[in-house]
């Protein structure tokens, strides 16, 4: 079969066609085009939505009261059928020959005339969309029974006539009577086939998709019977019947499932009215809009919510203004109500003691909908309300039914019920106050940051390829993150007292900030857990001075390191930076010397030589300048590096474990001793 419309009209077709024909193609054709953009795609979702565009037509009738029943059937020969017993589309001569009725299938957006449609409150989305389908449908039939009559027309590949005995089509605008109906009687059948050369092969309407869709709807139209029914050969289901009288109501009962109810039904209808222009007939016009609010909800003993919304007959899966003007107030009667009841165990949270939309909305199922004109949709998909004014609107409403179900002046409304949601809501915000609290305090004691990392850790870009810089004390932080390369080296400045983790507890070194942060930073866990592969470091290096305070931090850590992360030292990844003791400066150059020692050789050789020099002793990193600290500890081409094996890491903690519980004094003493005697383990 060809797509070209216009040349497929032409085989098999009798009668003859005028200007209002063509036109009609050209219109249509832009559907056959980009399908895409008015039914969202050419696979089974935009398969779907042309049943919807039909289905909404019937549920719309229905919503306006004017219709009781809407039926759908997916006939064997891959067509739908829907049909509603509603007024009947309009088959009165509106342009010449030609009926409303054709009209309605071969213009688009024919139905929802802008600022006074017909269809008043539509679901806006919807029920402009016959001619859509018809664009998109081989073969369309239409039968409309009204005055005792069922008017049908047809159409084929888009055009308006009817098909004779032997299948040949003849274009025609007029409509046949096809058969007696009483004469009160009124209704709107229509059957689709839809174009199979439009849509992907595997393209499917999904009967259980349907089947959920129209429960939904019977809660939206209270009263409304749906029937279903398959006829497809393969299917074994008998039809099916959905009705709903309770509408709202019974749809928060069915959310509920058997989850034990908190409280009663709490129903809250009331109405309210915007302005905005519009056009009408080409001119901006000032138009009223009514809109009603309905909302029903309960609370369960659940910690889930459950929040569905509608605009008219459509769902707003992502919500929008409706449901925000709904979340806001319903927070804020609470908040009223419970401060009305001045709880005694909110009382010591003084001015924590308000509840949070998540404290109000535990166990809350609650279904909004809102009524109104020609809505406004946001997103890609439409899943949202964009109509500003109904944010105010649903609120107001919203404000008033709450606060009369909380002063218990609302009908249904019971004081224990009121009374279990206070509790049920002040215990939300109790545990909701005491976990951040018990958060914040862990958060503190390891100084870590929102980010999880120790707020006093200066990151650096590249993991796990960078370096951690660990540097005693605040004097030689700030040089270190000035002069560091923030893209691969990090600095972690330890300010506190490290544990002595060869001695302590695993809880006294967890409790231990400097060694939490560590942890942290490090990101490779503790103790037994530890994993090496998970380091967020290639290499970590201890950069302390090269005095007695800074020998003592240097052996802290790597018994922290020792002890609680092992594979560090086993893998070769810790080092010691060797800071200079002094600088040489001779003329315009500058030597680093790194012991006394040294430094007495290079004295001696310089003075043999006859040059003039001058001396600067580092007491700490904090002295350098940021030029001195990035040559000798930071520059890889320049700095001097120690790599500290296992074996350091032993006798580090050998060295502490010998000297704890001694006195003061004569434990320094012993750190300087014994840095001689077990060689450079101390003096790292
Ligand atoms: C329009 O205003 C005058 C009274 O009838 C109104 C109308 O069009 N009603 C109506 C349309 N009822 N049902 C439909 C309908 C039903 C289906 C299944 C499909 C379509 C396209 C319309």
């Amino acid at each position: 079969m060809q797509k070209g419309t216009t040349k497929a009209n032409k085989r098999n077709t009798s009668g003859s066609y005028d200007a209002d024909d063509i036109e009609v193609l050209e219109g249509l054709e832009a559907v056959r085009k980009r399908p895409g953009m008015y039914i969202g795609g050419t696979g089974s979702g935009g398969l779907t939505h042309l049943l919807w565009e039909i289905i909404d037509n019937g549920v719309d009738e229905a919503a306006a009261g004017h219709a009781k029943l809407v039926d759908v059937i997916f006939h064997p020969d891959g067509s739908y059928e829907v049909a509603d017993d509603g007024r009947g589309i309009p088959i009165e001569k509106k342009d010449g020959d030609i009926t409303a009725l054709e009209v309605v299938f071969t213009e688009l957006h024919a139905g929802g005339k802008f600022g006074t449609g017909a269809y008043a409150a539509s679901g806006g989305l919807h029920g402009v969309g016959a001619s859509v389908v018809n664009a998109l449908s081989t073969r369309l039939e239409v039968e409309v029974d009204r005055k005792g009559s069922t008017h049908k027309l047809e159409f084929f590949n888009q055009l308006a006539g009817h098909f004779g005995s032997g299948g040949r089509f003849t274009a025609s605008h007029s409509l046949k009577k096809v058969g007696k109906v009483s004469s009160g009687r009124t209704g709107t059948r229509v059957r689709f086939w839809p174009d199979r050369d439009i849509f992907d092969q595997e393209a499917n309407i999904d009967y259980e998709e349907v089947r959920e869709r129209l429960g939904q709807v019977c809660f939206l139209v209270p009263g409304l019977k749906i029937r279903l029914s398959d006829k497809r050969k393969a299917s074994k289901r008998t039809p099916e019947e959905f009705v709903s009288k309770g509408g709202l109501a019974d749809y928060v009962e069915f959310l509920s499932g058997d989850t034990a109810p908190v409280t009663g039904l709490v129903r809250i209808e009331g109405s309210g009215e915007f302005t905005e222009k519009v056009p009408v007939d080409g001119k901006l016009t000032e138009v009223t809009r009514e809109c009603q609010v309905d909302v029903a909800l309960r609370w369960v003993n659940d910690y889930q919510t459950k929040v569905i919304s509608f605009v008219n007959t459509i769902p707003t899966p992502d919500g929008g203004t409706h449901v925000a003007g709904f979340e806001r107030s319903l927070t804020a009667a609470v908040n009223q109500a419970i401060a009305a009841a001045d709880l005694r165990k909110l009382r010591k949270l003084k001015d924590d003691a308000k509840a949070q939309k998540e404290d109000v909305q535990e166990g809350l199922i609650a279904v909004v909908r809102a009524v109104f004109p020609e809505p406004q949709f946001r997103g890609q998909t439409k899943r949202e309300l964009g109509t500003p004014e109904l944010q105010k609107i649903v609120g107001a409403v919203a404000r008033d039914g709450v606060k009369a179900w909380f002063d218990g002046v609302a009908k249904g409304s019971k004081k224990i019920h009121v009374k279990a949601i206070l509790d049920k809501v002040s215990d939300a915000i109790v545990n909701r106050v005491s976990t951040k609290q018990a958060l914040d305090n862990r958060r503190k004691a390891a100084q870590l940051g929102n980010s999880g990392l120790p707020d006093k850790l200066a990151d650096c870009r590249l993991h796990p390829e960078g370096e951690l810089l660990i540097v005693e004390g605040d004097s030689a932080a700030g040089p270190a993150k000035r002069a560091r390369d923030s893209a691969w080296q990090a600095v972690l400045p330890l300010r506190g007292k490290v544990v002595n983790a060869g001695k302590g507890t695993k809880k006294a070194v967890l409790d231990n900030a400097e060694a939490t942060a560590l942890f942290t930073a490090i990101g490779a866990g503790s103790g037994p857990e530890f994993d090496l592969e998970a380091r967020r470091y290639e290499r970590l290096i201890l950069l302390a001075d090269a005095d007695v305070d800074g020998s003592h931090i240097r052996c802290l850590v790597l018994t922290l390191i020792f002890h609680y992360m092992r594979p560090l030292l086993a893998g070769g990844h810790v080092y010691a930076a060797q800071p200079p003791t002094h600088a040489i400066i001779i003329g315009q150059d500058k030597e680093f010397v790194y012991s006394e020692a040294a430094l007495d050789d290079r004295v001696f050789e310089l003075a043999k030589k006859g040059r003039k020099y001058r001396v600067t002793r580092f007491k700490g990193l904090g002295e350098m300048d940021d030029d001195e600290l990035l040559e000798t500890t930071l520059n890889p081409a320049s700095r001097v590096l120690r790599r500290i094996t296992l074996d350091d890491g032993k006798a580090a903690d050998k060295a502490f474990s010998v000297m704890m519980g001694a006195p003061v004094e004569p434990r320094k003493d012993f750190i300087i001793r014994n840095s001689q005697a077990y060689g450079h383990a101390l003096d790292v």
